[in-house]
């Protein structure tokens, strides 16, 4: 009898967590290769509290460029894009004038105890070392809001302390060295 109570208390305190400190938006890999194209998964886990999530929206950051959202039946997703300006030369006399700047996926509802998938695909910048952050603002209705859009911004705090301090912290990848060259496809 004891232990059980024991347990419960546990699974108590397990489940406040997992409301505040563990299990917001994230995407699914935390390392990819720098200057690959590569599907971005952001995660939704839960809902504002008991409702529903009805609006997911993603900011791509400055360099991520090419992005093409994935197809969803349930979702429908809408691109903002923003002017780059100068534009940027990807070679063979192609340039890019605009690119996408926020992802919005909405009508549809993904219950709170589900997780949700929003993919999409871009061209991630070569830059071994640096922090993409996607900052995501995730809705539930027309008045709740949740927002996970803190950046670290201490270069000496490991990450594991930031996401563990910081419960509204955005969605990140770390851009790694790329160990072989990635061909076109
Ligand atoms: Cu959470």
């Amino acid at each position: 009898m004891k232990r059980s109570l024991a347990r419960l208390a546990v699974v108590a305190v397990l489940a406040g967590l997992s409301g505040t400190a563990l299990g917001h938006a994230y995407v699914h890999m935390t390392h990819m290769p720098a200057g690959w194209f590569h599907d971005v998964e952001m995660r939704v886990p839960h809902g504002c509290g008991p409702d529903p999530t009805t609006e997911v929206r993603v900011k791509i950051p400055d360099g991520v460029l090419r992005v093409t959202v994935a197809h969803d039946p349930d979702w429908q997703a809408e691109t903002i894009m923003r002017e780059l300006d100068p534009p940027i030369e990807m070679g063979e006399g192609y340039e890019i004038k605009q690119t996408v700047d926020e992802i919005v996926w909405t009508g549809s509802e993904l219950p709170t105890r589900r997780f949700g998938r929003f993919m999409f695909r871009a061209l991630l910048p070569e830059e071994p070392g640096r922090i993409l952050w996607f900052k995501t603002i995730q809705r539930c209705g027309e008045d709740k809001e949740l927002r996970w859009d803190k950046e670290k911004t201490d270069d000496s705090q490991p990450m594991g302390v930031f996401l563990r301090v910081v419960p509204d912290s955005s969605p990140f990848v770390v851009l790694t060295e790329p160990e072989r060259p990635q061909y076109d496809f």
